[in-house]
This record gives structure tokens, sequence and C-alpha cells, in this order.
């Protein structure tokens, strides 16, 4: 567009430039300089009109193209997530949202038990936290405690058919949360494993953070040991130890909380 108008200026002056040269000699050149003044400028009019409006569809194609795409992709993550539910029987939170007044005696979540239809396509809004039954809820998580002993390997697999991985801690609450669920006689694999070297690494690809680990005193203390438990000895508190992977073992399952 702005080449156009550069084109009909430089047209323009040149014109001018020409009938500076022509008013030196008589009528008759004059008459042929209004003749050119018009015809060039003239048509050129409602081709810029043509190309503005083209520019202008071309505009509303791509926005139309962007916010169609994004729908799609909105739309493909619900039906993962959906998919994603292997679970049929779930056990949500509504989250009130800001815009409804909370109900005067009542808190500001209600518990609800629904079961879910596999084909179910979530709405726009989603306002309910989902864990499955007799998962417990903590944060935007859901975890199950794995009463079965197995090895660490095999207990990973086990929370791997259920949509879930061996737990990752993060933090003090979390950890204090897992341990509040668990029994203080046994001891359970937890997500973090030792490939070499001593490079803790965590099921979910995290990083280790050293200054966010719970460590029973003294350890780790075996370069042979490279899967972890944590468990509440007598005397001590709750904590973590590594231990060998072929020990068979309880295990606590995590996996991202449903939202519908
Ligand atoms: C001890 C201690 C641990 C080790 C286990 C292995 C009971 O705890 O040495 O560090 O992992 O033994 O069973
Ligand atoms: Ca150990």
């Amino acid at each position: 567009m702005a080449s156009e108008i550069t084109y009909a200026e430089v047209k323009f002056k040149n014109e001018s430039n020409s009938s500076h040269s022509y008013s030196e000699s008589p009528s008759a050149p004059r008459k042929k300089r209004i003749h050119h003044l018009s015809k060039p400028v003239s048509p050129s009019l409602p081709f810029t009109s043509l190309m503005v409006l083209l520019l202008l569809l071309a505009i509303t194609f791509l926005v139309a193209f962007i916010i169609y795409f994004q729908k799609y992709s909105q739309l493909l993550e619900e039906k993962k997530s959906i998919k994603d539910i292997t679970h049929n029987k779930l056990n949500c939170r509504k989250n009130v949202s800001s815009m409804e007044a909370p109900q005067k005696g009542k808190g500001d979540l209600t518990l609800l038990i629904i079961e879910v239809d596999m084909n179910f396509l979530a709405p726009e809004d989603k306002v309910w936290s989902c864990c499955p039954m007799d998962w417990k809820a903590f944060g935007s998580h859901c975890y199950f405690i794995s009463t079965n002993r197995a090895s660490w390997n095999e207990s990973e697999a086990n929370c791997s058919q259920m949509g879930a991985h061996l737990v990752v801690i993060h933090s003090q609450k979390q950890e204090d949360f897992i341990t509040g669920i668990l029994d203080k006689a046994a001891a359970y694999f937890i997500g973090l494993s030792d490939p070499g070297h001593r490079q803790w690494q965590w099921i979910d690809q995290m990083p280790y953070n050293e200054s966010a680990t719970f460590w029973h005193k003294g350890e780790p203390n075996n370069d042979n040991e490279k899967c972890v438990i944590i468990n509440h000895p007598k005397n001590t508190g709750w904590g973590w130890n590594d231990i060998h992977c072929s020990d068979e073992q309880k295990s606590v399952c995590q996996m991202k909380k449903v939202y519908l």
C-alpha cells in the first residue's frame, strides 16, 4: 500500500515539472498536460481500494485461521485429557469461581461424587477438579497408596497402568501431606532412583533439588542401593532411604488432577 502512494506522488511531481517546462511554450501542450495528469492517477484509485480490500480480507482470513487453530488445539487437548481418564469413578470438587457468591453457611468448596461417561466432553469452563475414587487429593495432584509389595520397577509399572507414576516430592508441605496418609510400620517406594554415579533422578524428569530432599541422617549410604523408600523407623521421624531396587515394598502413586 505504501509503495502505491509513493508511486502516485512521484508521478504527480514529474507531471508538475513537465508542466513548468511546458508553461514556457504555447497553450497547445498545456491541453496535453491535463490529459496526462488525470489519466495515470484516476485508475490507481480503484486499484488501491481493491488492494486495501484484498489486504483486509487477507488479514480477516489470517485472524480467523489463528482463532480456529487455537480452538482446534484446545479441543484436541480436552479430548486427550478425557481419553486419559482410566478411572470411571471420580471424586470431584467444585472450585466456586469469584463470579458466584458463596452461599451462607456453606464452605467455598462442595464435594460431589460423579460417574464419568467416557464420551463425555468437558464444558468450556473446567470448574471441577477430580481424583479417582480411593485416591487422596492434595494441591493439583491425586495420591494413591499401593499396599501391594513389589520391586521399584513393578511398583512404577503398577502406577503407570493407572495413568500415574511413583510419587515425586518437591516440598515440605507435600512431604508432610504424604507421610500423613502413610502407615508408620511400612515403607513405600517413591519416584526417585539413581541410574548410576549417584545422579538422583525423579521419575517425571523434574530436576532433583538437594534443598527439598528428606533423607534420613546418614542416607543415602550405599552406591548399590539405587531406589528410594520413605519410611518411619522407630525413634526417628519420616525420611528417605536408598535401598535395593529389587526389594519388595509398598508404594505411593501420583497423578495430576482431572479437570472437568
Ligand atoms: C539399614 C541401613 C540403610 C539400608 C538398609 C538396607 C535398616 O537400614 O543401612 O541405609 O538402606 O539397612 O536394608
Ligand atoms: Ca540406604
